[in-house]
């Protein structure tokens, strides 16, 4: 009988330090915006002088053949945005590239739940593609990331977006408690 009980518990072990040995996955949907299209991305658009869409152009984009760019008129800025499948309490490295070439009415803001986090007005001169990054701390199951931008005069240009939880390397101590735990929960159910 104690057999049927200890498989469950065998189980999760290994599953658990699978995952803590496997490549961290990125969660964003569609961050290279490689399906021509806005998979993966809400649009909230300004009530005046929207202006967003994707170019199809690899000379335009990071890598691949498509990126994003906002260039609205101003007033409010257009955004995309997605809820992402974070876990409470974990952190997560958020990185974009911005191609950016002109220096007139623009801004552009990062947003995690809600919560501004990066607010570049004026946007800087990239001279090409430039990378940022920036670390994040999910505090519900279920984040939004948003990007939001208007430019009066040129496009900025945003392409592969990627958030991927930081390593939390557990240290091989904590992996042999955790089989020492486990070995403790196989006792009890024994007796
Ligand atoms: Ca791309």
């Amino acid at each position: 009988m104690s057999c049927h009980r200890t498989f469950p518990v065998i189980a999760s072990v290994f599953s658990i330090l699978l995952a803590a040995g496997s490549a961290r996955a990125d969660l964003i949907v569609n961050g290279g915006f490689e399906t021509g299209d806005f998979t993966g991305w809400e649009i909230w658009m300004a009530p005046l002088g929207s202006m967003f869409g994707l170019s199809n152009d690899a000379n335009l984009a990071h890598t691949g053949n498509y990126s994003f760019y906002f260039a609205g008129l101003g007033g409010e800025p257009d955004a995309i945005y997605q809820i992402v499948p974070t876990v409470a309490g974990q952190q997560y490295r958020l990185t974009f590239w911005l191609n950016y070439d002109s220096t007139f009415g623009e801004r552009f803001r990062v947003s995690w739940e809600g919560t501004t986090v990066l607010e570049l007005t004026p946007v800087e001169m990239t001279n090409g593609w430039k990378e940022y990054t920036l670390q994040l701390t999910a505090t519900a199951s279920g984040s939004e990331l948003r990007f939001a931008g208007n430019d009066f005069r040129s496009y900025i240009r945003l392409d592969d977006v990627s958030l991927v939880e930081v390593a939390a390397v557990p240290s091989p101590a904590s992996a042999a408690l955790g089989v020492i735990g486990a070995g403790f929960v196989l006792l009890r159910r024994r007796r």
